[in-house]
């Protein structure tokens, strides 16, 4: 796992399938790949990408 920068936050748009609360069998098991944001100093880095 990458050290932590400094950031606003971090977000995950959309709530995509397979993402942490948008998982297990009430989904069906689907994953969707997608990226973690992070916001800092007024713009947004792709901080992650989960396939
Ligand atoms: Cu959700």
């Amino acid at each position: 796992m990458k050290p932590l920068p400094s950031a606003i936050g971090l977000a995950v748009p959309g709530m995509p399938d397979g993402s942490p609360g948008m998982d297990g069998p009430v989904y069906g098991g689907r994953r969707e790949r997608y990226d973690v944001l992070l916001r800092k100093n007024g713009s947004t880095a792709v901080f992650a990408s989960h396939a």
